[in-house]
């Protein structure tokens, strides 16, 4: 075939199967309300990479899982000494999360293989489809366990210590999903990646407010995580004097609004947030003897974040009272900006398909954060209706999510048709790395 007869892989990605995939997919931990809750490592989980593997073998993709739980489809690229090129994103959800947030970068990425195979194009590099491990952090705190672990950023053994609210730990549970997916071979941790596209849902109103198909993500917004444990004395509600308790919970909540008075900012770009408030006993006739709960701190400038997130700890102390604290800080991630190499193949890429698309900063936190230290990252938006999401309203609409999937199946046969992959990589013609049946 000669270059100018090569059929463009994105022509190739079919909106139905798509959105066929990610109905079935819905059904796994569907929620009353049209949602999912697929929490990390649990036998929903389990069985949504089950159907993603099953899917693979149909496809004759090479499945394999590395030792902290991602599953990866490999299409087999000529060149076996080349690293490949990875893309996909997560299957877990939150407890009432939405049908789209991270299944639909795994499907994204599975729909433009499917269509590379069906244009004929051999790649040079292999392409892995990845579903990464617990990146919500909703079940096992903190999030993105499975890319910190494969980029080197968190210890294995730490997390598989991880436990959960039950006392399940991280090392238990994926004994528990692996069970499952015996018939898939186990991979070496940390693999080398030549790059790593992930499709993502804006997660924001942005690109439907300006009729937008497609955002050309440029980072993604610093965040720091901390877990709070107060602790008081349990006593009666009726015979313990004010004078003598040691009430948890009064002190927890002199605590956070503290905090929300001091992270107040008039231009509303700080986002604060106690997402968990876990009080014990939690018997209505008893002061509760602790309280456990979350802080989620977010903000685009690293300095501002650095700073605020600074002040959480003498906050909590100070307002302690007579309970005892203790503050742990469980992620420090600073603002960060994917090369100009990869935002240039997406921005192209969305162009040659006549696609509104516009720059855009990723304000929610994604699996493209570890990997961008280690190999050239980018990430392709499509809008969010409303911008709701982490919620069981969330929506796209199949044209977007297609045509965010044809823009991603543009960018990997261009990745994985070159000779090399760099962060300021030039752009290579197409045909000319590619063999095509
Ligand atoms: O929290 C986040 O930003 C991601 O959606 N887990
Ligand atoms: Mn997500
Ligand atoms: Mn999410």
């Amino acid at each position: 075939m000669s270059a100018n007869t090569t059929t463009r892989a994105s022509t190739f990605v079919d909106e139905k199967r798509l959105a066929g995939r990610l109905a079935a997919m819905a059904r796994i931990g569907a929620t009353e309300k049209g949602g999912v809750n697929r929490q990390a490592l649990s036998k929903e989980d389990a069985e949504a990479q089950r159907q993603l593997v099953d899917w693979g073998n149909s496809l004759g993709l090479k499945p394999s899982v590395d030792a902290i739980g991602n599953l990866f489809l490999r299409l087999e690229g000529t060149d076996p000494s080349a690293a490949p090129v990875l893309s996909g994103s997560h299957l877990d959800s939150q407890p009432t999360g939405g049908r789209f947030d991270g299944v639909y970068g795994v499907l994204a990425a599975f729909e433009a293989v499917e269509a590379i195979i069906a244009s004929g194009a051999r790649p040079r590099a292999s392409i892995d489809i990845v579903a990464w491990m617990n990146e919500e952090g909703s079940r096992f705190a903190p999030g993105m366990m499975g890319s910190a672990v494969f980029a080197g950023a968190r210890e294995l053994d730490t997390v598989l210590a991880v436990a959960d609210a039950t006392g399940v730990t991280v090392e238990k549970a994926l004994a528990d999903v692996r069970e499952s997916l015996r018939d898939v071979p186990e991979r070496w941790l940390g693999e080398r990646a030549a790059a790593y596209v992930e499709a993502h849902i804006e997660q924001g109103p942005q690109l439907e407010k300006e009729g937008l198909t497609i955002g050309v993500v440029t980072g993604i917004q610093g965040k720091r995580t901390f877990k709070v444990r107060v602790d008081g004395e349990a006593a009666h509600a009726g015979t313990s004097t004010r004078a003598e308790r040691k009430d948890a919970l009064l002190a927890a909540i002199a605590m956070v609004r503290a905090l929300a008075d001091a992270l107040h900012d008039a231009e509303d770009i700080v986002k604060f947030t106690v997402g968990r408030f876990d009080v014990k006993p939690s018997a209505p006739s008893v002061v509760p003897s602790s309280v456990d709960f979350s802080i989620d701190l977010r903000h685009p400038d690293s300095q501002v974040l650095q700073a605020l997130g600074d002040k959480v700890r003498p906050l909590c102390e100070a307002h302690a009272g007579v309970c005892a604290v203790q503050v742990t800080e469980l992620s420090t991630a600073m603002s960060l900006e994917f090369p100009a190499s990869l935002r240039g193949l997406i921005r192209d890429a969305a162009a040659r398909l006549d696609l509104p698309h516009r720059d855009i900063l990723s304000t929610a936190g994604h699996d493209a954060r570890y990997l961008h230290p280690v190999c050239p990252t980018g990430m392709i938006f499509v809008p969010s209706h409303l911008g709701l999401t982490h919620c069981e309203a969330e929506f796209t609409s199949s044209a977007d999510l297609a045509a965010g999937a044809r823009v991603l199946a543009e960018v990997l046969i261009e990745l994985a048709c070159r000779q090399a992959v760099t962060n300021t990589m030039r752009s290579l013609p197409l045909s000319s790395q590619c063999s095509l049946d």
